[in-house]
């Protein structure tokens, strides 16, 4: 097939026609920018064949579809991504060598598509990478907001949150679908059954085509925004401003009712528009409501999206005439839920009236299955008291963790540690009930963009020492663990992370100013800021060893120089988090401006942390810090990127880092701390005194000490103190000594070379079964069952 891509010199004539089409220029007077929109702008149109074949052949084999439904997808930049998988990196990269053009420079004027805060987006964006490189129709399903995730900039040593108009500039990859659009009913009465006198809003899809992995297959994320509609004859300004407002930004402040019933609106807007265009779709096709489930699945990704079931149930009953239990048995046929957090307060509730007000038709349809589901629980005998816990509303409360599980066909945690803990204790009443729901599928990331895209070092050694056909299939990766032992590959690894190191020493000397140490320790924690995570854990270790370092020479003797890096937005509400970022940002003041022990630490908390950060920090660190509480990470997925990349990670038994453990081996990761067993115990006693143990080990009064001498006043960070001594719910205190023990582990494991650089081979080789594309196998084999795309 003849395209712009097929060889360099065809793509160097579309490049200069569409250049001059575009800015009425010549390509040597461009600007890094426009080569980039040029480059999108050809890609995109490129796609659109194989997009168009994609479609035709889903329709044509009647192929069944998972729709994934996510308030979040941290796509970050799609250039390169989908040129790699399209096939076309090097005929471009040789046609701008050609020009003098450097490639990356122009793939980095894209702007992050930062459509998501954390790893349940960035799961999603991986989700839709591998399902379409295995040929799977998988679409996504989302809001298309305005405003991505807050920038961050680090001002005065605080956080500080400005907006991220990424949409003021030309997305390339969306496409408009006008002639699509769906209106919403928000609000109105109820008579009988009937919504009268609804407020509408009109929801416009954005497609964004997904590329798979040199299949030709083509899929996509669908993004909803809102407009006014046709259907609301009064459109005042309070109903333009509302329309407007509900697309505009990903997790809106709630602290309001307005800004609770904001959010629901949201909820709601991309549940109901998915749902209604999949039926539609359904019933063009001919097809019989009653086989749904034969061609679809509902992916609900943690509870945001849970009204898709009574949506649907809306949609059936009102809609199609069918009876309740017909319409219960399809919907829960077609739903399936991912649960991707324990946190009690991430648990997702919404006051009744509240509820009832935006969606009176669908809260009475919720009321009528809470009822139905009370009723199921007294036949199994449980007690009223029981009932009520379980039900899906109760304490003024509709609770929608408990909507889901109770209408969807399969409910799965994200780690082996997470479901066995949904299982065991969060959700074992439901467990108990239904317990052929609940399965495990264990996060991955893709190799793709999170190896070859970001680390081609590591890529060359591969291609050296693997055999087999690793880019199809990560798991071969494993042979690399011949070379465990190999001095030469040894070193080859060492010098890959010098080179990573090196570019990530420009990037955060352009960002912040300070210049890491090439040959120190990389230490990075990089992740949401949330004190389970404990980035306290670890400012409070960087600090004692500043202070013992300062009056122990021998220990300056022995120690080796080790850099500490974060990275991490706090939610702007935060409170406790944002003291703690500003704890790191005015602790790294200090310690870099010491001369005392410049060359042996260095602290810095990168701006603004995102994807395309990321993919500058993961492949340069020598140790992963994943040093959550035990038992409150679900996952995590920064870790495996770690892993794959060579680090090794310090951690507790907590999430993905337990399967971490058991494929690398735990002699190569550093292993401290409380159990989740232990962390569950403890809650379960209540037998933690974190007071006790400030008041036996004079490390952390002193660390205390230092926190206080921060500030001119000493209890600016009291709020701090009177938490970690009185609470100290995520137990930063009683880890802390063994924390201190595995990091002089880790330093002195550092300097024994080739013991290190072995862990590092052992940790890469094993990483293979932490790919996506194996989780989204095991989605598909388990839940799913979808059949494959062959173009
Ligand atoms: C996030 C937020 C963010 C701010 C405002 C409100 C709100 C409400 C809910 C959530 C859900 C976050 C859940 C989440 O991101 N969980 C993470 O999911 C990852 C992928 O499964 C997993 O690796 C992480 O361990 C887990 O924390």
């Amino acid at each position: 097939m003849q395209n712009t891509f097929t060889s360099k010199e065809s793509f160097k004539n579309a490049f200069t026609l569409k250049t001059s089409n575009l800015f009425n220029k010549e390509v040597n007077q461009t600007t890094v920018y426009e080569r980039y929109v040029v480059l999108a702008t050809l890609l995109n149109e490129t796609l659109n064949e194989n997009y168009n074949k994609t479609n035709q052949y889903v329709k044509e084999n009647h192929l069944k579809k998972t729709i994934y439904f996510s308030m979040e997808f941290l796509m970050g930049r799609l250039i390169t991504s989908n040129l790699m998988n399209a096939g076309y990196a090097s005929v471009v990269k040789e046609a701008f060598d050609d020009f003098g053009f450097n490639l990356n420079e122009v793939e980095l004027a894209e702007t992050d598509a930062g459509l998501g805060n954390g790893g349940l987006g960035r799961l999603a964006a991986c989700f839709l990478d591998s399902a379409a490189s295995l040929g799977l129709p998988f679409y996504g399903n989302s809001i298309r907001y305005q405003k991505g995730f807050f920038v961050q900039k680090i001002e005065n040593n605080k956080q500080v949150e400005y907006p991220d108009p990424w949409l003021d500039k030309e997305f390339i990859w969306e496409e408009k679908r006008e002639d699509e659009s769906i209106d919403i009913p928000y609000f109105g009465e109820l008579n009988g059954i009937q919504l009268v006198n609804p407020t509408w809003v009109k929801a416009v899809p954005y497609n964004v085509k997904v590329v798979g992995a040199n299949n030709n297959v083509v899929t996509h994320l669908r993004l909803w925004s809102t407009e006014p509609s046709k259907k609301q004859l009064v459109q005042d300004e309070k109903y333009l401003k509302m329309v407007s407002k509900i697309s505009e930004s990903l997790y809106p402040d709630d602290s309001t009712d307005e800004g609770k019933i904001l959010r629901l609106q949201q909820q709601y807007l991309f549940s109901s528009a998915g749902i209604q265009d999949a039926i539609r779709e359904h019933k063009a096709l001919g097809r019989d409501l009653k086989d749904l489930p034969k061609y679809y699945t509902f992916q609900i990704n943690d509870t945001h999206p849970t009204l898709i079931i009574p949506e649907l149930m809306r949609i059936l009953i009102d809609e199609e005439y069918m009876g309740y239990d017909e319409a219960w048995s399809i919907v829960t046929q077609v739903a399936a839920y991912t649960n991707h957090t324990i946190l009690a307060e991430a648990l997702e509730k919404w006051n009744i009236e509240l509820f009832k007000r935006l969606l009176p038709r669908i809260y009475q349809i919720v009321e009528e299955m809470d009822r139905r589901f009370r009723l199921f629980l007294k036949g199994k005998n449980l007690s009223q008291d029981k009932i009520n816990h379980m039900a899906l509303i109760g304490s003024h409360d509709v609770r929608m963790a408990h909507i889901c599980i109770y209408g969807s066909f399969s409910v799965n945690g994200v780690a082996a540690l997470h479901t066995n803990i949904l299982k065991e204790i969060e959700l074992n009443d439901f467990y108990q009930i239904y317990p052929e729901k609940f399965n495990n599928k264990t996060n991955g990331v893709t190799h793709r963009r999170w190896l070859m895209h970001i680390n081609p070092e590591l890529v060359n050694i591969l291609d050296k020492t693997v055999k087999g056909n690793w880019r199809k299939d990560l798991s071969a990766i494993k042979e690399l663990e011949n070379f465990k032992d190999d001095e030469s590959i040894q070193k080859e690894i060492k010098n890959m992370k010098l080179a990573k190191k090196r570019q990530l020493i420009d990037v955060i000397y352009k960002d912040t100013g300070v210049k890491l140490d090439e040959n120190a320790i990389f230490d990075i924690q990089i992740k949401r800021l949330h004190e389970y995570k404990r980035q306290s854990l670890n400012i409070f270790h960087v600090i004692y060893l500043y202070l013992r370092l300062k009056k122990d020479a021998n220990f300056r003797k022995t120690f080796h120089p080790q850099n500490f890096i974060f990275g991490a937005k706090a939610a702007p509400s935060y409170v406790m988090a944002k003291y703690i970022i500003e704890i790191i940002n005015r602790t790294a003041q200090i310690i870099n401006n010491d001369p005392e022990t410049k060359d042996l630490l260095k602290v810095v908390f990168v701006q603004n942390y995102n994807v395309t950060y990321a993919e500058y920090l993961f492949p340069a660190a020598d140790l992963s810090e994943q040093i959550s509480t035990a038992s409150k990470e679900a996952s995590g997925t920064g870790n495996m990127k770690f892993m794959l990349n060579g680090a090794i990670t310090i951690g507790t038994m907590d999430g993905a880092n337990v399967e971490i453990v058991d494929y690398a081996g735990i002699e190569n990761e550093i292993i401290f701390g409380l159990s989740a067993e232990e962390v569950t115990q403890a809650y379960k006693a209540n037998s933690y005194n974190p007071r006790k143990i400030f008041d036996n080990d004079k490390r952390i009064q002193d660390v205390f000490e230092f926190i206080k001498s921060l500030d001119k006043d000493e209890h600016y960070f009291d709020f701090v103190f009177n938490n970690l001594l009185n609470v100290d719910y995520f137990f930063v205190l009683a880890d802390f000594d063994a924390y201190v023990e595995a990091q002089s582990r880790a330093n002195k494991l550092y300097q024994d070379e080739k013991t290190w650089w072995r862990m590092s081979i052992m940790n890469i080789a094993n990483a293979g079964f932490f790919s996506s594309d194996r989780t989204i196998k095991q989605y598909n084999e388990e839940i799913w069952h979808l059949d494959t795309i062959k173009l």
